[in-house]
């Protein structure tokens, strides 16, 4: 049983998350979509929030469970869990030089790898920092995120 998490604040997820979400489907039996939160850190959208929205979102895509991450070290997590892989997205140089030292510390700490999926390409824009500001200005974001997402962002 090949088991992969993928972990993000997903504060809120949008459709670059979900596309490398997919993906991770294709390449791992089970893949659970861990919902971090950093209890220093501000959110738009809850830890309830953002698991309702996760689920709703992905409920019907097989092999994808949803957890709560907590503010607990992302290693711990994937040894709790009983998953090797951590899969993660890259949009550009910048993110690579973000995700490298925590991937190197990761399998320091307990051994799990990362795999890293190139963003595609109708994605890459997209953060979700970007998202919310858009939207709090007014823009239209329909087409970068769920409609989870947009019904609780109008
Ligand atoms: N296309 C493809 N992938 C994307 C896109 C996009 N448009 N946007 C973001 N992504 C990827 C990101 O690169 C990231 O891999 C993932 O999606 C989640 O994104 P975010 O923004 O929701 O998540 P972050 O960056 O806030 O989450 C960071 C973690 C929660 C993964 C990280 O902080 C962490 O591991 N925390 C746990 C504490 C810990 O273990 N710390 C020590 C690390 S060594």
């Amino acid at each position: 049983m090949r088991r992969a998490v993928c972990p993000g604040s997903y504060d809120p997820i949008h459709n670059g998350h979900l596309e490398v979400i997919a993906r991770a489907t294709n390449l791992f039996d089970e893949v659970i979509v861990a919902v971090s939160t950093n209890y220093a850190k501000k959110y738009r959208f809850s830890e309830e929030e953002r698991l309702e929205i996760a689920s709703e979102t992905l409920g019907s895509l097989a092999g994808v469970s949803v957890l709560p991450m907590g503010n607990g070290l992302l290693a711990d997590f994937c040894r709790d869990h009983g998953a090797s892989t951590i899969v993660k997205g890259l949009r550009s140089v910048q993110d690579y030089q973000y995700e490298l030292p925590m991937a190197v510390m990761n399998r320091q700490l307990t051994g799990v790898e990362t795999v890293f999926l190139a963003a595609d390409n109708a994605y890459t824009h997209l953060s979700s920092s970007l998202i919310k500001e858009v939207a709090a200005l007014g823009g239209d974001v329909t087409g970068f995120v769920p409609s989870a997402v947009l019904k609780r962002l109008s």
